[in-house]
């Protein structure tokens, strides 16, 4: 039996606010553009279960959002928090794993069918993620359980907020049912209305229908979505890892023109970044030299190579490249190497193709 689980973070860019902000707890709050007192352009990011209670939506402009309730707690976005605390919800979610796939910001499936080997066991599991998210990062999620993912998203929007929604092998079908064409993952407005226009109201509906009229109107994506409809998703969790590049800065404590003292560091560089490249147990492909100036002026210079985890392969590229490529008159304030289009050393998939 395979047990996938959907953890999700709840209203997860105000959630992050309020951890700062206790008091804008159990406010309508909303993270998005600036609205200006109704003038504003731009979306709204997230808002809180109290501002969805008045019709507030992520991706709603702004401006809607404002005539629905001008007097909520409006905040601008500061990604570089939500980054931060993403990445430790996701060290504690990983470490419950079996394989591990981010797949948003706030989201991740897990396969524990290894660890748990039955719906109850996947019960109490559950909880200790959850609890252990909560306390290491003060904020809630949901988490929605099943046999694979497509079942595993759908528990998890039925569970939401702040809680565990398990829908067992056997419940699939009656738990589809008679729910709303697009809740189902992959249909959305307009597919939506070709499939009333069909007749079918119904995932139940589009469950049953005749396979060769999807196949004429949609092609393979009908084929997909009847799938669907029938709750059944093939897709593997897909181990990824969140580095897509990793990388070294020097600022020197004078800015210096002097060819010897920029190779030294770059070596240096190159001999660090290689010590996190084994470490994660990559492999590199391209590497980038930054070249900062004393006035503040920044050059990137980038080259693929064969690939690599070795120092002196790095180093001698990331040398050529600043020889090549540098200012030998002007004095440099900062130098930087980086390596990327990573892989894992047992030959795998690259990088970017799990990370959205
Ligand atoms: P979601 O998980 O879709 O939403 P949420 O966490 O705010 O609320 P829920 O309790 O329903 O899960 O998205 C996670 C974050 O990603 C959200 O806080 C804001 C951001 N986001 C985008 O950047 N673009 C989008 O289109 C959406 C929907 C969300
Ligand atoms: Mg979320
Ligand atoms: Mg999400």
């Amino acid at each position: 039996m395979q047990i996938i689980m959907l953890i999700d973070m709840d209203y997860f860019f105000v959630a992050c606010e309020e951890l700062r902000r206790p008091e804008i707890k159990d406010k309508p709050t909303i993270v998005g553009s600036d609205p200006k007192q109704g003038e504003g352009r731009g979306v709204v990011m997230t808002c809180n279960y109290p501002a969805r209670k008045f019709g507030v939506r992520s991706g709603m402009p702004i401006s809607q959002a404002y005539r629905i309730k001008s007097d909520a707690i409006y905040i601008p976005m500061d990604y570089d928090l939500y980054e931060k605390i993403s990445k430790d919800v996701m060290k504690v979610v990983k470490s419950f794993a079996d394989r591990f796939e981010q797949v948003s910001v706030d989201e991740a499936f897990i396969d524990v069918s290894k660890k748990i080997k039955s719906y109850e066991d996947s019960l109490d599991y559950a909880k200790r993620i959850k609890d252990t998210i909560k306390e290491k990062t003060g904020l809630p999620c949901t988490i929605g359980i099943s046999t694979n993912k497509l079942m595993a998203k759908m528990a998890c929007e039925a569970g939401k907020p702040n809680g565990i929604r398990l829908v067992r092998e056997e419940d699939v079908k009656e738990f589809l049912n008679g729910k709303e064409l697009d809740d189902l993952y992959g249909i959305g407005k307009k597919t939506k209305e070709k499939l009333e226009a069909m007749g079918y109201k119904t995932i139940g509906e589009l469950a049953k229908a005749n396979t060769m009229d999807l196949m004429e109107r949609f092609g393979s994506f009908g084929v997909e979505i009847q799938k669907y409809a029938n709750g059944i998703d093939e897709s593997k969790v897909e181990e990824n890892y969140e580095v897509k590049s990793i990388g070294r800065e020097k600022t020197f404590e004078k800015d210096t023109a002097d060819r010897d003292t920029v190779t030294t560091a770059i070596r240096k560089l190159s001999d660090e970044v290689i010590g996190e490249v084994k470490k994660a147990g990559l492999t590199f492909k391209a590497v980038t030299v930054k070249l900062r100036y004393g006035d503040f002026t920044e050059h990137l210079k980038s080259r693929s190579i064969r690939r690599s985890d070795d120092a002196g392969d790095l180093a001698s590229n990331a040398v050529d490249l600043y020889l090549r490529y540098s200012d030998k008159s002007r004095p440099m304030r900062k130098i930087g190497v980086r390596v990327s289009d990573l892989t894992k050393a047992r030959g795998q998939k690259k990088i970017g193709e799990f990370t959205s």
